[in-house]
């Protein structure tokens, strides 16, 4: 495939330059310019040209270019010195063969799999590409998967159930407001992605309805018409129990049951066992707002369903995204314009991240590991023999859990698992009795301050690579500074290691060209690059895929297949081409509350952290607007426990305990408490969650668990 354009370089300093922002999904573009009198410091200057967020920025965007100047980032590797068991300063020669020799003694003393890699959604394309090829090409490990396990791994099972394929919105943003009626079930968008409120705000100004499902009446559900708050995990019977009361009220789409899908009859039964009496028990939410949302949905003519963490993260996430989709399709609300089911993803390339190879089971372009054609299609593009490639290896959460077992090393890039994976403290502990640990960050986050080796990696205003934004439109970050010195990328720590361990090529360091080979690697599969460049994102705002490059012989003899902003509204992506009906029945939550931990607890987020916080935590602005933890209690629970405002609250599930202050609202259940995840120490809350597991997707259930709730005696 020919290069279409040299690879970006960093523009003059008074040039700004196009680019976006670091953290979530939306991926909003921003300009970044060099700073009046300091030349190497960037400051971010509206960019009203990128349509998804037209120049609208949240504080963490607004403020990302701190972390690049930001004291306590990495600037030399560290290394682990035995005299003094602590992580001292090395030379990236030392660094890269303590490395090399770390990995290849455990590899052999105890074979391929005892080396583990963990990878992030937060990663451009490029690296989420390289690094699955380096753990199946350089280290022949099956023991590979990323933290998006954690994220929608749930929804994107679903939509292959259903759709057969995954892109987690099936249509643009700027379709939302066009709809009659969105039903957004556990997204609290207000805080998770700011810019993007605009579009409900737009989608009432046209006479359309928001209905939103969460337990807690956040910012996001104070927009709604109709906000539903049911007990945490119980969307499963939620939707189940709207659906029986759309077919109990004649409300299905019976041409479409009958044109477009299959599977009616048996999820048509599975949810006519959930009478709405039964389910306003279940969930709490009452039998006049069941059948308020039915109507308002059905009314409306065109609708949507939106998933985030909410209904996801739980043991039955998989199940509970196929119910609200059978919804979809019952009511012909899918592959149709301004119709349909989608997931919002929520790393910055939480979609590309997953499409690419860095999760267990699949390789480049959405291929599946254990499919014979795919395997030889990759191993052809990558100059290996298709048997040499290892086959699935085990989900984030069992990865995590096997360190120390029957994993002895682990190579970690892109996630701080110490304050973000589910029952952390056991997941510290797992780390500790690792033999060699080596992470790859910005920072020296919790976890990579348990490591033997840490290198110190370039930022994304320093790097050029793409990212794939919640609709599927893959974008370009571009490279608006150098870095400082003493500080390399992902994609030349990867290309060092692999020449350590033997492999002199095979990974390039210019990002384009590894972007040139996804394209060839991602060719013919379902998340297929193929057709997109560097130079077409560039001219078009992004490019959605998927985009196959054409070529005399094939169906696009072009090379200029538009890309996909819409999917579905021919055919489902099934061999039949019609969606499919998942036969789904509720089941309870994992832990359901008894008598000694009598109260759920649910976790999520706040407007102004990120994440495990490792870069967030860095910025004096948000810091003073999210300072720590808090265990959000209704007014009825905090005067049975007697507890006032701001009192040291100690909260214990079966898997630990932790403290924080207490912030009573009545925007909450009063069966449940809620506690954000950002922060480590006393009060980080993954001390407490289940990582029960959704047998399908391996999603932990972070999104319900039963504790009790007490002062703190400190
Ligand atoms: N500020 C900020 N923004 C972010 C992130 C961040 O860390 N901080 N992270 C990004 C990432 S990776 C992601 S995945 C997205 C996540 O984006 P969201 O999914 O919007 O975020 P959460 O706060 O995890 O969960 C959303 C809502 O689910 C509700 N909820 C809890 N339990 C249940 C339940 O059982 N059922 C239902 N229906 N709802 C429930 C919570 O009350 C919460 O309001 O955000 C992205 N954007
Ligand atoms: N209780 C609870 N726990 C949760 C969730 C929840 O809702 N509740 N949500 C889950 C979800 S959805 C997610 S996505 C996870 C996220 O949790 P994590 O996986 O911990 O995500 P981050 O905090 O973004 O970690 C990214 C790390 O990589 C570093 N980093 C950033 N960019 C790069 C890069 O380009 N290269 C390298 N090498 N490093 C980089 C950052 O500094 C940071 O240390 O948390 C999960 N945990
Ligand atoms: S909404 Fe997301 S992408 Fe946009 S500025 Fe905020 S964190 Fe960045
Ligand atoms: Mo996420």
């Amino acid at each position: 495939m020919p290069r279409t354009s040299p690879a970006p370089s960093p523009a003059p300093p008074s040039t700004p330059t196009p680019t976006h922002c670091p953290y979530c999904a939306l991926q909003c573009g921003m300009n970044l310019r060099a700073a009046a009198q300091v030349s190497d410091v960037v400051e971010v200057v509206e960019r009203t040209d990128f349509p998804v967020n037209r120049g609208a920025l949240c504080g963490k965007g607004r403020t990302a270019p701190a972390v690049l100047s930001s004291r306590v980032r990495l600037t030399e590797p560290l290394v682990r010195r035995p005299a003094t068991g602590r992580l001292e300063p090395a030379t990236w020669e030392e660094a890269l063969s303590k490395i090399a020799e770390g990995l290849g003694r455990t590899q052999e003393a105890y074979g391929r799999d005892a080396v583990g890699v963990f990878g992030g959604g937060g990663l451009t394309n490029e690296k989420a590409y390289a690094l699955g090829k380096f753990a199946r090409v350089v280290l022949s490990t099956s023991q590979i998967d990323y933290n998006g396990r954690f994220c929608m791994s749930s929804a994107a099972a679903a939509h292959q159930k259903a759709f057969g394929l995954d892109r987690g919105l099936p249509f643009p943003l700027e379709d939302i407001p066009r709809t009659g009626c969105v039903i957004l079930v556990g997204s609290n968008l207000a805080e998770t992605m700011p810019p993007a409120l605009r579009y409900l705000t737009e989608l009432k100004e046209n006479g359309g309805k928001l209905i939103v499902v969460d337990p807690r009446r956040t910012r996001t559900a104070e927009q709604a018409d109709l906000h539903l708050a049911p007990r945490p995990g119980t969307d499963l019977a939620l939707a189940l129990g709207l659906l029986h009361i759309v077919v109990a009220e004649g409300r299905t789409d019976d041409a479409f049951i009958r044109d477009r899908t299959t599977g009616w009859e048996e999820a048509r039964s599975a949810a006519m066992g959930h009478w709405p009496e039964l389910v306003e028990r279940l969930t709490g939410v009452p039998l006049p707002q069941l059948r308020d949302a039915v109507r308002m949905f059905c009314d409306a003519g065109t609708g949507m369903v939106l998933t985030a963490r909410g209904p996801e993260q739980q043991s039955k996430g998989t199940d509970t995204v196929g119910a609200w989709i059978n919804l979809c399709l019952a009511t012909g609300r899918a592959g149709r314009p301004h119709s349909g089911y989608g997931c919002l993803t929520g790393q910055g390339n939480g979609q590309g991240g997953r499409e690419h190879g860095q999760k267990a089971d699949q390789l480049p372009g959405y291929r599946k590991l254990t499919d014979p054609a795919a395997r030889e299609h990759v191993a052809g593009v990558w100059g290996v023999d298709p048997d040499s490639l290892p086959g699935p290896g085990r989900s984030a959460y069992e990865l995590l859990d096997a360190l120390g077992g029957d994993i002895k090393s682990l190579l970690l890039m892109g996630s701080n698992p110490v304050v973000s994976a589910p029952r952390a403290a056991h997941i510290e502990e797992r780390l500790r009795a690792l033999d060699f640990l080596a992470v790859a960050d910005v920072v020296l986050s919790e976890t990579a301050a348990l490591a033997d080796v840490v290198l110190p990696v370039t930022q994304w205003a320093e790097e050029t690579g793409t990212t794939t934004n919640l609709e599927g439109r893959v974008l370009l970050r571009r490279k608006a500074i150098d870095p400082p010195p003493g500080v390399r990328t992902d994609l030349e720590v990867m290309h060092a290691l692999a020449a350590l361990l033997g492999h002199e090529k095979g990974f390039p360091v210019d990002p384009e060209e590894v972007f040139d080979e996804l394209r060839r690697a991602s060719a013919g599969g379902p998340a297929d690059y193929s057709g997109i460049s560097y130079r077409r994102i560039a001219e078009e705002d992004g490019v959605f895929w998927p985009c196959p490059e054409g070529g005399a012989g094939t169906t696009h003899p072009t090379e200029d297949h538009p890309g996909t902003p819409r999917l579905f509204l021919d055919r489902f992506e099934t061999p039949d081409g019609r969606a499919r009906f998942v036969p789904v029945v509720h089941r309870p939550a994992a832990e359901e509350p008894d008598a000694e931990y009598p109260l759920l607890l649910t976790t999520g987020r706040v407007v102004a952290q990120y994440q495990s916080g490792a870069q967030t935590r860095r910025v004096d602005e948000l810091n003073a607007a999210a300072p720590g933890p808090f265990v959000e209690l209704h007014p009825r629970l905090a005067q049975r426990l007697d507890v006032s405002e701001g009192d040291r609250l100690a909260v214990v599930s079966r898997r630990g305990r932790a403290v924080a202050p207490a912030r009573i609202t009545d925007s909450i259940r009063s069966d449940t408490v809620f506690m954000p995840f950002h922060w480590p120490g006393e009060g980080r809350v993954n001390t407490l969650t289940n990582p029960a597991l959704d047998p399908t997707s391996r999603m932990p259930e972070f999104k319900v668990c039963a504790v009790r709730v007490e002062r703190a005696q400190n």
